[in-house]
């Protein structure tokens, strides 16, 4: 069995239920939820944009491979009415931003997926739902605690 934590995001419509549904999707698809943080109403990261975020991360026991997870995560932010990634490779708003974050202790570096995901110790927005049920996990390249990774965050 593996652990997988995955991060999700929503800026556009009801984004409290399209959490919710992701996380339905995601005891259907990927395994079974074992911890969920509360949901965080977070500012836009990175791009400008008048919607503010509603973030959550999700830990899932899972026996998929990561680019399996990958593959359904990429397969319900379609379902739930994603209908691209980027516009000129800039953030942009979105229903639902399914991200893997951490994959047991696995650092992979391929084309298709970096784990850790390789911006996560950079943003609050993933940090302070990850310290919320994870606080005592080590990043598995900066072997530091999600606790040690939020306080060093600009506030
Ligand atoms: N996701 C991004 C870029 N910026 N900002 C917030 N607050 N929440 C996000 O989920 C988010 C973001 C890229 O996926
Ligand atoms: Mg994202
Ligand atoms: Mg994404």
């Amino acid at each position: 069995m593996n652990t997988v934590y995955l991060g999700l995001g929503s800026n556009l419509g009801d984004r409290e239920a399209l959490l919710l549904e992701s996380i339905q999707e995601i005891k259907k698809q990927i395994g079974t939820v074992s911890l969920q943080s509360a949901f965080y109403v977070t500012e836009p990261w990175g791009f400008q944009s008048e919607h503010p975020f509603l973030n959550a991360v999700v830990c899932c026991e899972t026996s998929l491979t990561p680019l399996q997870v990958l593959d359904c995560t990429q397969h319900i932010e379609k379902q739930l009415g994603r209908t691209h990634k980027s516009v000129n490779r800039q953030y942009s708003d979105r229903p639902i931003d399914i991200d893997l974050l951490l994959f047991n202790n696995l650092i992979l570096n391929t084309p298709r997926l970096t784990l850790p995901h390789p911006l996560m110790h950079q943003r609050r927005f993933v940090l302070e739902p990850l310290a919320e049920i994870a606080s005592q996990l080590v990043h598995p390249v900066l072997k530091q605690t999600i606790a040690e990774l939020l306080q060093q965050q600009a506030h």
